[in-house]
């Protein structure tokens, strides 16, 4: 029990310092203990900013929560705050029961109620955990990262958890969700956002915010990542930001990439950015060769976003001034599923006995319906399977904008984009369904607990104005 209260105690530092192994003094039939108290949080990520929030334990983003594969976890879940919410664990397959969702696997969490939420973390990976009860708890900074640690994996000798998130600009978020944002494009220039614009699109971001952050600070405020000439360093990467895409890149560095949301890549990918939808989560490796200070950053063209970047330094370079990077893809070479996955020649649809196919459409100026088949949540169509059915979901999105389709309690194969069929399908819980027509497909198992699992738009404003469907066990 002492090493579980040590962890409970040091999760909030945890968030912002290199990660200790839990080793093999863990055993496997260990229960770890947390408590998560939502309450409001005066956020202040950079002089000048001051934003009313909701978080857990006193902090935006709540404390890294980890245990190794194969424990349990038992979280005491307090709601000291003033909305009715729960917590979800994002990326897991666990009993219907322990989903938290509101609504539709347990009742929301009123002001001054409590929950006992209790399961065995699986699979392995990054995951993360975040208000469902669709009450903006998720905008308002309820979410942290969730690290469930594999045995398997590589051994790093430096290990981060990097949590980018921003303040966002209510006065937008609301304007968004009825259709009628002005907020402006802050993509960077050459990626496939600015691309795709054309004549007539709304400019493509909804809600504006006001500060981006890595774990709880602005540049040059944010907490520095000491490391040293020849460690591998593990960076687990997620992006909580509830409606943009975010491109991030170390300075002087390529990146390889070897987990996606959690669960390994066939094959290891080196980029030179990461490319990372709303709730994705990746493993991005690097080597440090020589002393220096780099900058970690997020790529943008709105000048604020330039406060979203941590120091990595080696010993002694802590104040000498970090290279940076240019804030445009332009020339980039950028993660993307296709290099990830490599194109093959034709979709495995080997067992696939159920098909669906998702219209996304919806997001007309001044309108707050975004939709799937033409419905809004509540009056979407349920996709009703059987245990041991292999599924295949193909998205078609007459948008223009990406949508990051999330599925509950399951993990799915991306096994084709755009039409190209993926040599190396990827296994996500999460995935950008491309703007303006494109496609993208998922085969996945029916082969979690019984229940009531949804699908959805992870950006919060699609996901409120209906974007949101289920798959449930009959
Ligand atoms: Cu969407």
């Amino acid at each position: 029990m002492r090493r579980a209260h040590f962890l409970q105690a040091s999760a909030g530092a945890m968030a912002v310092a290199a990660l200790p192994q839990l080793g093999t003094r863990a055993l496997a039939s260990d229960t770890i203990d947390y408590t998560l108290t939502a309450g409001p949080v005066a956020f202040s990520p950079v002089s000048g900013i001051d934003f009313a929030g909701v978080g857990f334990n006193g902090a935006i983003p709540g404390p890294v929560l980890r245990a190794r594969f194969g424990q349990r976890v038992r979280v005491a879940f307090h709601n000291r705050s003033k909305i009715a919410t729960t917590v979800h664990w994002h990326g897991m397959i666990i009993p219907n029961d322990m989903d938290g969702v509101a609504g539709i696997t347990q009742p929301a969490v009123p002001p001054g109620g409590d929950f006992l939420y209790e399961f065995a973390p699986n699979p392995p990976g990054t995951r993360w955990y975040h208000d469902h009860a669709g009450q903006m708890g998720s905008v308002l900074g309820m979410f942290g990262m969730f690290i469930v640690e594999d045995p398997h994996d590589e051994p790093a000798d430096a290990e981060f958890a990097l949590v980018f998130h921003d303040v966002p600009d209510m006065r937008s978020v609301m304007a968004a969700l009825h259709g009628t944002s002005d907020a402006p494009m802050v993509d960077p220039m050459g990626s496939p956002e600015m691309m795709g614009m054309r004549m007539g699109d709304k400019m493509g971001d909804e809600a504006a915010y006001i500060a981006h952050c890595v774990n709880g600070a602005s540049y040059p405020s944010t907490k520095k990542l000491a490391v040293k000439v020849g460690d591998r360093v593990r960076l687990r990467i997620l992006n909580a930001n509830p409606s943009q895409t975010r491109y991030i890149r170390l300075a002087g560095h390529r990146l390889r990439v070897t987990h996606s949301d959690g669960n390994p890549l066939a094959q290891p990918l080196e980029i030179d950015a990461l490319r990372i939808g709303v709730a994705e989560r990746y493993d991005a490796w690097f080597e440090v060769t020589k002393p220096g200070a780099w900058l970690l950053q997020g790529l943008s063209s709105d000048p604020l976003v330039f406060e979203q970047a941590v120091v990595v330094h080696t010993p002694g370079m802590e104040n000498a001034p970090p290279l940076g990077s240019a804030q445009s893809l332009e020339g980039v070479d950028y993660f993307t599923y296709e290099k990830a996955g490599g194109i093959g020649t034709a979709v495995d649809t080997s067992g696939v006995n159920l098909r669906k196919e998702l219209h996304l459409g919806g997001g007309a100026y001044g309108s707050s319906r975004w939709t799937i088949n033409g419905a809004a949540w509540p009056h979407t169509a349920k996709i009703l399977v059987h245990r041991g059915d292999r599924v295949l979901v193909h998205f078609t999105n007459k948008t223009d904008m990406d949508h990051p389709m999330h599925l509950h309690g399951h993990t799915f194969r991306v096994v084709e984009i755009n039409g190209k069929p993926l040599a190396r399908p990827l296994a996500k819980d999460v995935s950008l369904v491309p703007a303006n027509g494109g496609t993208l497909t998922w085969i996945f198992d029916a082969t979690s607990p019984a229940g009531r699992w949804l699908l959805h738009c992870h950006n919060e404003i699609h996901m409120m104005d209906g974007m949101m469907t289920e798959v449930d066990y009959v």
